[in-house]
């Protein structure tokens, strides 16, 4: 089976797969981000759209004021009697939720909240009916935040969100840290359990059981981990958090997270955890899972918006704000008004994309009324910004407490002015050849020279090095003033 990998490029962890007749349907986390929980669909495992998004709406979840990381952990996507279902973590916001849609592109139920305190919940049904919720003990609430208690599972009403047994503990791998992203399934005479082990890290691992009832006890697979890239040199790192899913022919496939490193030993993701996939054989009523390799049957289409379109395009997010939130469609173009906040601000009036590529050239066209920039964004402790007042242009590399800033004069007086980010593969050798990347910021004037303004280096914005769980998101934002955009591109180099 051919698989594009990355399957769907760009920060989109701890993806969840589910296939209903001919079509599969891809959920990944998003944290902070609004809209939330995006639903990838695609009918060959190789090309993906993007459907809709679980989390439309105010309310449901709670991110205004989660701190980075917190927010939309982790989902699993289920098709039963009907109906698409999600569970979810809303982390240090509104807990375990479930949402539920009769199409997957939405729109999606307000929540039920499930009485479990844990992570990475799963749902499975038996055949009586029974409704299984199997996730992650660690506690996010309560006096023993930070616990962890191994895999557990309890039968939950998942009308109501009440659980109705205490939880009992399930197996929970072969001893490495973090036992989470548990997913349970039927296949043939057993119930399987998958988990993730070892730390979303290097160490990631993917390791499974099996039991003659959805209630263990699990015998440990011999092999396992049954899939890990932990101490290999292999291009794509971190694998782990993987959902099974059955072709239309009866072929069966993985679908993970994984990471793109760049550099030396020390390996930097630019892009955070992507969604990657894997084929899978079984032998002996156990998988075997071919380790993940890079290759390009799925290609990222160069993006371009004008803005003329009536409504934000799916791609467009937020930080804990929608996008309809920060900005407004006028006459071709979106308006950002500044509320005085800097990209420094949990809530930025600012519009962004996940950075679906290693290397690219975003170009920002815009009237600058105030002060706005465009600006790749880990979190608000972690950006490198282009700005612009009118008359200087600023840019801007914010690392956690430190803040470095280069200044130039614009050449005119124009405040209409095309912004560059410029990620770019590093030199060669023995100092370059350490980072992921050099990230170049400046302006482009009339006849299309690049002026550049500064160059940063983007090891700083990687997943290793930031505290946020996401990747990079780039786009415009506005301070004070307004920002009027005319067109916005992301092209390969
Ligand atoms: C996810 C869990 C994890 O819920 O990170 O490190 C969380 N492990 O599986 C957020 O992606």
């Amino acid at each position: 089976m051919k698989l594009a990998n990355p399957l769907i490029p760009g920060f989109n962890p701890d993806p969840s797969v589910v296939r209903v007749g001919e079509d599969y349907y891809v959920a990944t986390s998003t944290f902070e981000y609004l809209p939330g929980i995006p639903v990838y669909h695609s009918r060959d495992l190789q090309n993906w759209t993007l459907a809709g998004h679980v989390v439309t709406r105010e309310g449901q979840l709670q991110v205004k004021g989660v701190p980075t990381a917190g927010g939309a952990w982790a989902p699993t996507i289920r098709f039963h009697n009907g109906l698409f279902h999600v569970a979810v973590t809303d982390a240090l916001g509104r807990g375990t939720m479930v949402f539920t849609a009769e199409n997957p592109a939405g729109p999606w139920s307000d929540g039920t909240i499930i009485d479990i305190n844990g992570i990475d919940p799963d749902l499975a049904w038996d055949a009586d009916g029974n409704c299984y919720m199997t996730f992650s003990g660690l506690l996010l609430t309560g006096p023993e935040f930070g616990k962890h208690l191994g895999i557990q599972q309890a039968r939950i009403d998942i009308a109501t969100g009440a659980r109705l047994e205490e939880p009992r503990n399930l197996w929970s791998g072969t001893g490495l840290m973090f036992p989470e992203a548990p997913h349970l399934y039927q296949i043939g005479d057993y119930w399987y359990l998958v988990i993730a082990e070892g730390g979303t890290e290097r160490g990631h691992s993917v390791s499974i059981a099996r039991s003659d009832s959805p209630e263990g006890p699990f015998e440990n697979n011999p092999a396992n981990p049954v899939l890990s890239a932990r101490s290999t040199t292999r291009p794509v790192q971190n694998t782990g958090h993987g959902d099974l899913v059955q072709t239309v022919d009866g072929e069966w496939v993985l679908v993970m997270l994984g990471m793109r490193t760049r550099g030396m030993t020390r390996g930097f993701s630019s892009l955070g955890r992507e969604t990657f996939a894997s084929n899978v054989t079984w032998q002996d009523g156990w998988p075997i899972v071919e380790p993940v390799e890079l290759n390009d049957y799925g290609t990222v289409p160069t993006f371009q918006d004008d803005f003329s379109a009536p409504t934000f395009g799916g791609d467009w997010i937020g930080a804990r704000r929608f996008p309809a939130e920060v900005a407004e469609l006028e006459n071709g173009t979106a308006i950002i008004a500044g509320e005085g906040r800097s990209m420094d601000h949990a809530e930025p009036n600012f519009l962004g994309r996940r950075q679906r590529r290693l290397d690219s050239l975003t170009v920002l066209d815009v009237t600058v009324d105030g002060v706005a920039g465009l600006t790749v964004r880990y979190d608000e402790n972690a950006h490198y910004d282009i700005e612009f007042d009118g008359k200087e242009l600023t840019a801007r590399a914010r690392l956690a407490r430190l803040n470095h800033e280069v200044k130039l004069t614009a050449p005119n007086g124009s405040s209409r002015i095309r912004l560059f980010i410029e990620m770019a593969p590093p030199a060669e050798g023995w100092e370059d050849g350490q980072t992921s990347d050099i990230i170049h910021v400046g302006f482009i004037d009339s006849d299309e020279t690049k002026h550049q303004v500064a160059e940063f280096d983007g090891r700083y914005l990687s997943a290793e090095v930031t505290t946020s769980f996401t990747g990079r998101v780039v786009g415009a934002y506005c301070v004070t003033g307004s920002a009027t955009l005319h067109n916005y591109s992301e092209s390969a180099l």
